[in-house]
């Protein structure tokens, strides 16, 4: 084939693909098949530049910066749409419409007879035009003034789903459609997310984004961006496309051009309510924002009778749904204190209705935020409310400033104990080097002498998923703690009937009861009483996996950050903070209060299975972390020197013969250290402690079940660290690789999997999940 064939058929292949994923929602070949045509055509036109066209889907990256964007008359006016935003305001509008086409009133009108309505979401974006020449894109224009508007056509030539050029067949030889560009929640968030990472500017909402990447003078920052379009009409056209609005864009549908899939019918502005409420119910759900639904009468010879008052057409209204956003005035900053101690600026607000709910407090977050917001006492700000989202403050309104706005700054001492308030440290660890740097979070380190930390942390220890503790509310645990009866969660335990009973809301019965209940918590798991004691950045889950795996209060206390990170899931940073808990004396003293006031905790005591088993001295020196020594370079170093003591003793001369000289020279630095040599040391006798078959010789993999095989593992395991599927699997005598080749035997693929699994499914290769993994695994006698 010669390659300007090659060239049309990808690229009708790959107009093909968008298609079904942009306009039918119907994707029809995974994303790497994409990606691989599409590279094969970037390839293509890359050694036959002059077959490239503008057509070709290669042509979406912009293209050289514009210094102003040209005008563009309309034909037709791009129109505005009169408001609905009471129920009222729709049957008015529908009365309308029923004596401007002289029907008779709708309650005279047999059902079937109702005047046919279309019925849109209202995307909250910006209206376009997109003019098809011959079934070419020619042109893209903003609304503007609806008479004028800006050329825009290199920049919406870079929307993903706005067709190049039309399919099928039949349309009119001049198409002007039109519809909104608007920006998906989700493509929102990923923008604003890569802006503050990039210390870029970040925008208030999706409309201001979309708007925002939309009127980029510069077409290659465009292409960046995740826009979309939604087509809802068509402006010039010079042949008629259909004589219905719905069949309209029925019509565009086919052609290409991506339409909403929320389009109805309503027969009747009663099924035109019920479609507001429909939609009103969906809104938080959908994946896009939107402002109200519009409802059109289907009938464009209708249209046509009705005609226009001024600028809005009579056949169309916009109902809205409430607004998300509002302003009001920060009437004050005041400072929480959070069960870790966390010193959290919320602001105080002019009581105002958002999206129907009432707003008066909105968390600032931190004092980075309130640096980034620059929000004073006394400015008015931005709030929103997008869905079931906790209300924030999205932007302050500058030009409203009055002149005795307060900055805001965090207090020296913490508003509830008067302890002093610390600025947080980030401690980033790589190479085996700790980086500190400052955090956006500042504490009081009154720990649970601080009246608002200890309230916090009791409500947390027995509440449902922890203790379990019932019959006692925030309430009571507030009035405990104010009247000095407790001190520490390990004073429930001490608790009188004749305290309880004292406490508003307490009588006989009910003390009794919460009685009971304390007493009844005293047999928890393990998992439920490390997740009890509020280990930062420790959850339900990492509770689990640290009582599962290391079987006793006594080891999980003990366990050092390196070792911790063996288990599924833990990382340094979170080994740290809980081998930091467990080091706090004042942890200690509570922990040991607890256990003495009669708890019993139900503890596996051994040691799981999947920990026990063998694990390599290579892998150990891989925990250390040492510069330009990487797994291979570990093998190596137990292969020639055996023991941890001989690897720490070597000379250069001997560590050369086993690694090159670079990592040689860092083993050798790393070890002259005599505090890496303990860390060491300390890890291998922990490892030896805990129950580990320490084995420092290499198994030749000869006579072993998966001797000269290679396996990879992908996703995310839950059941087991990659570490140790990858020691039991080496222990089975196979390799573990880190791409999918055609020399793979075969793949485990845990949630998550992406390009190695798709690639492991071309290939035809095994693939196990996790289950059937760990049942492979038990099947050579390897637990978890
Ligand atoms: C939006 N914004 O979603 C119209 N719109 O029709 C829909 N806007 C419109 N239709 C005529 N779905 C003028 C504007």
């Amino acid at each position: 084939m010669t390659a300007e064939n090659r060239i049309h058929q990808l690229r009708a292949e790959l107009d093909q693909h968008n298609y079904r994923y942009y306009v039918l929602d119907e994707p029809s070949v995974p994303d790497a098949e994409y990606d691989r045509l599409f590279n094969a055509l970037k390839a293509l036109e890359a050694e036959n530049p002059h077959l490239v066209t503008p057509d070709s889907p290669t042509q979406r990256v912009g293209g050289t910066a514009l210094a102003a964007f040209d005008q563009v008359r309309h034909a037709v006016p791009m129109l505005s749409l009169g408001n609905a935003f009471e129920e009222a305001d729709l049957r008015e509008f529908g009365r309308r419409v029923t004596e401007g086409l002289d029907l008779p009133s709708a309650d005279l009108l047999d059902d079937g007879a109702a005047v046919d309505y279309s019925c849109e979401p209202k995307l909250d974006g910006l209206a376009v035009s997109l003019l098809y020449r011959d079934g070419q894109l020619v042109q893209g224009a903003t609304r503007g003034d609806g008479t004028t508007g800006e050329d825009i056509s290199t920049n919406v030539r870079t929307i993903r789903n706005v067709p190049l050029k039309l399919q099928g067949s039949g349309w009119p030889d001049e198409l002007e459609v039109r519809g909104e560009v608007f920006m998906s929640k989700a493509g929102f968030e990923r923008l604003n997310a890569a802006q503050a990472e990039a210390g870029g500017k970040t925008f208030a909402n999706p409309r201001n984004a979309a708007a925002g990447s939309l009127r980029q003078l510069d077409s290659k920052i465009t292409a960046n961006r995740p826009l979309e379009f939604c087509c809802y009409g068509v402006g010039q056209t010079s042949a008629p496309v259909a004589s219905s609005h719905i069949d309209t864009l029925e019509q565009l549908k086919a052609w290409g051009l991506p339409i909403s899939r929320e389009l109805r019918h309503a027969a009747g502005i009663e099924e035109c309510l019920a479609y507001y409420h429909d939609i009103g119910e969906r809104r938080n759900a959908l994946p896009y924002e939107i402002d109200g639904v519009v409802f059109k009468v289907n009938s464009l010879a209708s249209q046509r009778e009705l005609g226009f008052r001024a600028r809005e057409p009579r056949w169309a209204i916009a109902h809205k749904f409430p607004a998300m956003e509002e302003l009001t005035e920060v009437l004050d900053v005041e400072f929480q204190v959070g069960r870790t101690g966390a010193v959290t600026p919320v602001a105080r607000l002019r009581p105002v209705k958002v999206a129907g709910v009432t707003v008066s407090n909105a968390t600032l977050h931190n004092m980075d935020e309130i640096a980034r917001l620059d929000v004073h006492v006394g400015d008015t700000v931005i709030i929103r409310r997008a869905g079931d989202v906790i209300p924030q403050v999205m932007q302050v309104v500058l030009d409203r400033r009055p002149t005795d706005a307060r900055a805001v700054l965090i207090p020296s001492q913490c508003p509830v104990c008067g302890s002093p308030v610390e600025r947080t440290q980030l401690v980033k660890r790589s190479k085996g080097k700790a980086t500190v740097s400052e955090g956006a979070v500042y504490r009081c380190v009154g720990r649970l002498s601080c009246a608002a930390q200890l309230k916090q942390a009791i409500i947390h220890y027995v509440s449902r998923r922890a203790m379990d503790i019932d019959g006692i509310g925030e309430k009571s645990v507030e009035q405990l703690v104010d009247e000095g009866l407790i001190r520490s969660p390990a004073d429930l335990y001490t608790l009188t009937y004749e305290q309880i009973v004292g406490l508003e809301g307490f009588a006989d019965v009910s003390s009794n009861k919460l009685l009971d209940a304390i007493k009844a918590s005293q047999r928890p798991t393990l998992a439920r009483f490390i997740y009890a004691l509020g280990i930062p950045d420790v959850g339900e889950e990492t509770a689990k996996v640290l009582a599962r795996s290391l079987g006793s209060l006594a080891r999980v206390q003990a366990a050092l950050p390196q070792v911790l990170t063996y288990l599924p899931d833990i990382g340094l940073e979170v080994a740290h903070e809980i081998h930091n808990f467990f080091e706090a004396e004042h942890n200690r003293e509570v922990i040991a209060q607890l256990l003495d006031s009669g708890m019993h905790l139900q503890e596996e005591g051994e040691l799981a299975a999947e920990f026990a088993a063998s694990t390599t001295l290579a892998g150990l020196i891989g925990k250390l972390d040492i510069p330009s020594v990487g797994p291979t370079g570990a093998d190596k170093l137990v292969a020639k020197l055996g023991s941890l003591e001989a690897i720490i003793a070597a000379d250069g001369i001997d560590l050369r013969q086993a690694l090159s000289a670079k990592p040689a020279d860092a083993v050798r630095t790393f070890f002259q250290s005599e505090e890496n040599q303990q860390l060491a040391y300390a890890i291998e006798a922990q490892l030896l402690d805990f129950g580990m078959h320490w084995s420092s010789e290499k198994k030749t993999a000869e006579g072993l079940p998966l001797a000269g095989q290679t396996w990879v593992l992908t996703g995310s395991l839950e059941r087991m660290s990659r570490d140790i599927a990858k020691e039991h699997l080496e222990g089975l005598g196979a390799k573990v690789a880190g791409s999918v080749s055609s020399k793979t035997h075969c793949v485990v693929a845990g949630p998550g999997a992406g390009s190695k699994l798709t690639k492991a499914n071309e290939l035809g290769l095994k693939v196990l999940d996790e289950d059937q993994f760990i049942g492979f695994l038990a099947g050579h006698g390897m637990g978890v």
